[in-house]
């Protein structure tokens, strides 16, 4: 699975880790801070005197602030001090570090990579775990658990568990690996009801008005066969992506200005993704980005850019991707 010998994290001699910095993506999602978490339980086993600290750059969801409570730990998202180690956690995008990007490659530390995103250029690593199979980045620290012969308490088991269902919408996409991992996590005191309770969120008034904003701007294309949706919206765009393809549509693009530039959020169905082989992430986002000047990525069937262009034609590029790979045309059903 890796391309490191994992049984060598953290790739630190113990006696030398006096202070380590976990680094999750811009905004955290749950996946990235209790993956964090339980990377920091972790270390603080193999190196007892180790000062470990969450790094969030640009803060955390509101879901993920909620888990921050029962998942407590010392969180900073920005630090002037150098870390003997930095992990970073399903992080995908260097540029999605922020501030961090530029401090790890300045930072005398090494620098380790705990990842499920597909391996991708930019971030100066020393040592990549890397897992693409892996629906979540929980997953590859429960592989590195299981590696190192650590043992999982029921706290950090809960956290996994959490993390895991987060990312595979509570495991619908999960493979046999998170599957088993779930298991295993079972058998060490997690709870599959705790988790769904956890994940629940109260409702948020600016997405459910973003939500259904995007549902009345909604523009209805077929591409060959399939049928898109597209919306421009200036908020919560992965929400209002996800909750098209809810609506039907095989594959969702929603955009809009946001703190000076143009984010799009693209989602697709699985049956979308297992027919065309269209991989959002690299196929869509990254190419929509390469061409329009920006940045981006993701999965098969959810990923995100942002670019300098308008939202109209961030947004139109996205579908004319779509179409080049498919050999078809975009075609608006009016
Ligand atoms: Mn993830």
């Amino acid at each position: 699975m890796s391309l490191e010998k994992t049984s060598d994290f953290p790739y630190v001699r113990a006696g030398a880790l006096r202070r380590a910095a976990v680094v999750c993506h811009r905004n955290a999602d749950a996946d990235a801070y209790l993956s964090a978490y339980a990377v920091s339980a972790l270390l603080r086993k193999l190196a007892p005197a180790c000062d470990v600290v969450i790094a969030t750059p640009g803060g955390m969801t509101a879901l993920t602030t909620k888990l921050s409570r029962r998942f407590r730990h010392a969180t900073v998202e920005q630090d002037a001090g150098d870390f003997d180690l930095y992990v970073a956690v399903d992080v995908g995008d260097a540029e999605l570090l922020d501030a961090w990007k530029d401090k790890m490659e300045e930072g005398a530390g090494v620098k380790v990579l705990v990842d499920h995103h597909p391996r991708r250029q930019g971030g100066a690593y020393d040592h990549m775990v890397v897992d693409e199979e892996a629906t979540s980045a929980a997953e590859v620290v429960f592989g590195l658990y299981s590696k190192l012969g650590v043992e999982i308490d029921a706290d950090t088991a809960q956290a996994l568990l959490e993390a895991i269902m987060f990312d595979s919408s509570h495991l619908t996409i999960a493979g046999p690996a998170g599957l088993r991992a779930v298991v295993a996590l079972m058998d060490r005191g997690a709870d599959v009801a705790e988790a769904r309770r956890a994940l629940r969120s109260e409702p948020d008034y600016g997405e459910v008005l973003a939500k259904l904003k995007g549902a009345q701007r909604l523009r209805i294309f077929r591409v060959g066969e399939w049928v898109a949706a597209a919306s421009i919206i200036g908020s919560f765009q992965a929400h209002v992506a996800r909750s098209l393809v809810y609506l039907g549509a095989d594959f969702a693009v929603a955009g809009g200005e946001s703190e000076g530039e143009t984010r799009v959020s693209l989602r697709a169905t699985q049956r979308f993704s297992e027919k065309t082989r269209v991989k959002l992430g690299t196929d869509v986002a990254e190419a929509s980005a390469r061409k329009l000047g920006g940045h981006g990525g993701g999965h098969a069937t959810a990923a995100s850019y942002s670019t300098g262009a308008e939202p109209e034609e961030s947004v139109q590029e996205a579908l004319d991707a779509v179409a080049r790979m498919l050999g078809a045309k975009v075609e608006e059903v009016t």
